[in-house]
C-alpha cells in the first residue's frame, strides 16, 4: 500500500492529492459469472487494469444489500453485501488485493436515505412509538391522504411525499419512493450511521464518497432542502466521530454548491470533508427550463468560468475534485468533444484539459478508452427510473417524446451505464451471460485490448498525465490562472510553482483555429503531453488543429532561450 501511515507525524502532501481516482459502478463493469450483473469477484479479476493505469484509488458505487430501485442507491444493509455483488469476503478481498496494487478502496456512503425495504423504516412503519419511527420524517394527513403536506417534488418526477395508509401520514423523500429520507435531526440515527462508518473505515478502507451530502442539514418544513441550517454542524460531527485521525479522503458529493460555499465544506481549518464534487461545471450546459432533457450546445465561455471561479475559490483553502463524467452523467467524449471523426483526440484533449488543473481527478470506467454515450434508439433500451419519472413531467410541460428522447440519448445517465467494453468479442468481454443492459454496438471497435494494443491509444495519454500528478509538484500545487475565458474555442491555463509554468492550450471545437494567445500564455517551453504531435511553444499566433491539445513546461530560463529537448526530459525536468 503506498499510502503514507498518518503516524509519520510529519507534515507531508495528503496521498489523495497525489493519486488520481477511478470510478466504477459495479453492475457495468465485469460479470465474473455470466448472470449479465458486474460484481465484485469481476472487479478484482481487472484490477490489473487499474494498476497498469497507475490510479490510486477505486470510488465504487454502492455494493451494499439493496433492492435496486435506484441501482443500489437504496441501501436496505448497510453492513452487507447485495447477493448479486457478491459476499462480505469477496469485499474484503477486493480490500486486499487492491492495496497489494497500491490502490485504496473508497466506499460509497448513501445516508440522506435508505431503502424502504431497510430494517428501520420497516420499524418506523409498523409503530409510530418505536425509536426508528423518529429515523425518517413524516408529515401529518391533516386533510387527508390526497393533500400533500408541501409542494416539493422529487428529484426523479412526482411528488417527494408518498402516504402509507398503515400509518396514517406521508413520508419524505426526496429521490424514488423507494427512497425515504433519514431525519438527520435525530442524535440516535446519527450515532448509528457514525458506527456504521466506523465499522467500515476499520476493515480498511481509504476514505468515503458521500452521496448528495449537501442534503443532510434539511430543514423540510422551511422548505430548505440543499445546503441546509444544519449541515456542517453535521459535517463536523460526523468528522469528529469517524473520520478524524485517519488517513482517509472523503469527497462529498453536492450539486448546489457554489464557489462561495465550496470552501465551507473542505476548507483546511474546517474539520469536514478533504473535498467535494460540485456541478456548476456541468449545470453550466444544461437549458435553463428543460434542464439536461432538452439538448443544447455546450456554452464554452460559460463553462470555463465555472472551472475557474473554482480553482480561485480554492486555491489557497481547500481541494478540488476535477471530474466530467461519472454514472449520472453523459460520456465525457459525446458532451464535449466529438465522438465520430475526432474520437480519439477530442478524448485525449479532454483529459489534457482536466488533468493538468489543480485538484484530484476522477476517471469514470471506460473513460480512458473513449468510451460514447449509449445511441439508444428506443425508450425500451433505457434502464434508469429516472427515464420514465421525467418523461410524464417533460410531456405536462408540454415538450415531445421526439424532443425528450433526443435529450435522453445526450444526457440520461444510462448513457455512463452500458457494460465496460474490455474485448471486441461478445458482450463486449463484460460476462458471458446477456447483461442487464445493452452493450454499445461501438465495442467492436472502442475497448480496453484494441485502445492498449495502439501505440495512438487514449488510454497511454491517462497513463501520462496520472503519472505527472505523482510526481510533480507543479501539476499538483501550482497556481492555477484561466486565459481568454471570453474565446468560444480555445480552453486556456497557466499553473505556477516557483520558477516553473505549465501552459496549457486546448482547442475545444472542431474547427482548426487561429489562436491569439496572451503574453502571459506565450513561451518556449518543454512539451509536456499533446493528443497530435508534441509542441515547443505557444506563440502568439498559433493554428491549433481541429480539438489539438498540449502542454508546454517553462522554467526561468526558458522564456529567454530556444529548447530543442523532447518530453522525457521534460519529464525529468518536472520531477526535479
Ligand atoms: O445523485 C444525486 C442526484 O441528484 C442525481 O440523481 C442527479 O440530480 C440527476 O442525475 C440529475 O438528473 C446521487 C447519485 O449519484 C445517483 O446515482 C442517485 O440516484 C442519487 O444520488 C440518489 O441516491
Ligand atoms: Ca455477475
Amino acid at each position: 500500500m503506498t499510502r503514507p501511515s498518518a503516524r509519520d507525524g510529519a507534515v507531508t502532501t495528503p496521498w489523495w492529492k497525489k493519486a488520481t481516482g477511478y470510478q466504477i459502478y459495479p453492475r457495468s463493469f465485469c460479470d465474473s459469472n455470466g448472470d449479465g450483473i458486474g460484481d465484485i469477484p469481476g472487479i478484482i479479476s481487472k484490477l490489473d487494469h487499474l494498476q497498469d493505469l497507475g490510479i490510486g484509488f477505486i470510488w465504487l458505487s454502492p455494493v451494499y444489500r439493496s433492492p435496486m430501485v435506484d441501482n443500489g442507491y437504496d441501501i436496505s444493509d448497510y453492513q452487507d453485501v447485495a447477493p448479486e455483488y457478491g459476499t462480505m469476503q469477496d469485499l474484503d478481498r477486493l480490500i486486499d488485493e487492491a492495496a497489494n496494487r497500491g490502490i485504496g478502496l473508497v466506499m460509497d456512503l448513501v445516508v440522506n436515505h435508505c431503502s424502504d425495504q431497510h430494517a428501520w423504516f420497516r420499524k418506523a412503519v409498523a409503530s409510530s412509538v418505536c425509536r426508528e419511527h423518529d429515523y425518517f420524517i413524516w408529515a401529518d394527513a391533516t386533510d387527508g391522504p390526497d393533500v400533500l403536506p408541501s409542494d416539493i417534488e422529487s428529484v426523479f418526477g412526482g411528488p417527494a411525499w408518498t402516504h402509507l395508509p398503515e400509518v396514517g401520514k406521508f413520508y419524505f423523500h426526496q429521490f424514488a419512493s423507494g427512497q425515504p429520507d433519514l431525519n438527520w435531526q435525530n442524535p440516535e440515527l446519527r450515532a448509528e450511521i457514525y458506527a456504521m462508518m466506523n465499522w467500515w473505515l476499520d476493515r480498511g478502507i481509504a476514505g468515503f464518497r458521500m452521496d448528495v451530502i449537501d442534503l443532510i442539514g434539511k430543514d423540510v418544513g422551511a422548505g430548505k432542502l440543499a445546503e441546509g441550517p444544519y449541515l456542517h454542524d453535521f459535517l463536523q460531527e460526523m468528522h469528529s466521530q469517524t473520520v478524524k485521525g485517519r488517513d482517509v479522503l472523503t469527497v462529498g458529493e453536492s450539486w448546489c454548491a457554489s464557489p462561495e460555499t465550496g470552501p465551507l465544506y473542505c476548507g483546511e481549518d474546517r474539520d469536514e470533508l478533504s473535498m467535494i464534487f460540485q456541478f456548476d461545471h456541468i449545470k453550466a450546459t444544461w437549458d435553463p427550463e428543460f434542464g439536461k432533457w432538452k439538448n443544447v450546445p455546450v456554452d464554452l465561455p460559460r463553462f470555463k468560468t465555472t472551472l475557474a471561479n473554482w480553482q480561485y475559490a480554492l486555491e489557497d483553502s481547500g481541494w478540488n475534485s476535477l471530474f466530467l463524467s461519472n454514472h449520472d452523467l453523459p460520456r465525457q467524449v459525446s458532451r464535449y468533444g466529438d465522438d465520430g471523426t475526432y474520437r480519439n483526440r477530442s478524448a485525449k484533449m479532454l483529459a489534457i484539459m482536466m488533468h493538468l488543473l489543480k485538484g484530484t481527478p476522477f476517471v469514470y470506467q471506460g473513460e480512458e478508452i473513449g468510451m460514447t454515450n449509449a445511441n439508444f434508439h428506443s425508450l425500451e433500451q433505457y434502464r434508469d427510473l429516472e427515464v420514465a419519472g421525467r418523461l410524464a413531467e417533460a410531456l405536462e410541460k408540454g415538450s415531445t417524446v421526439e424532443v425528450f428522447l433526443e435529450g435522453a440519448r445526450r444526457n440520461a445517465r444510462d448513457n455512463a451505464r452500458t457494460p465496460m467494453q474490455w474485448t471486441a468479442g461478445e458482450n463486449a468481454g463484460f460476462g458471458a451471460g446477456a447483461p442487464w443492459i445493452d452493450v454499445n454496438m461501438n465495442h467492436t471497435t472502442i475497448n480496453v485490448a484494441a485502445d492498449g494494443a495502439d501505440p495512438d491509444g487514449i488510454i497511454h495519454t491517462y497513463k501520462q498525465l496520472i503519472e505527472m500528478r505523482k510526481t510533480s509538484a507543479v501539476v499538483r500545487e501550482g497556481r492555477t490562472t484561466f486565459h481568454v475565458v471570453d474565446h468560444k474555442q480555445v480552453c486556456a491555463y497557466t499553473r505556477e510553482l516557483g520558477d516553473q509554468t505549465i501552459a496549457v492550450v486546448a482547442n475545444m471545437s472542431a474547427d482548426s483555429v487561429e489562436f491569439v494567445a496572451p503574453p502571459a500564455l506565450c513561451g518556449q517551453g518543454q512539451p509536456l503531453v499533446s493528443n497530435i504531435a508534441s509542441r515547443h511553444s505557444i506563440d502568439s499566433v498559433t493554428v491549433l488543429e481541429p480539438y489539438e491539445a498540449y502542454a508546454v513546461l517553462r522554467n526561468a530560463q526558458h522564456s529567454k532561450r530556444c529548447c530543442h529537448q523532447n518530453g522525457v526530459v521534460a519529464q525529468h525536468a518536472l520531477e526535479a
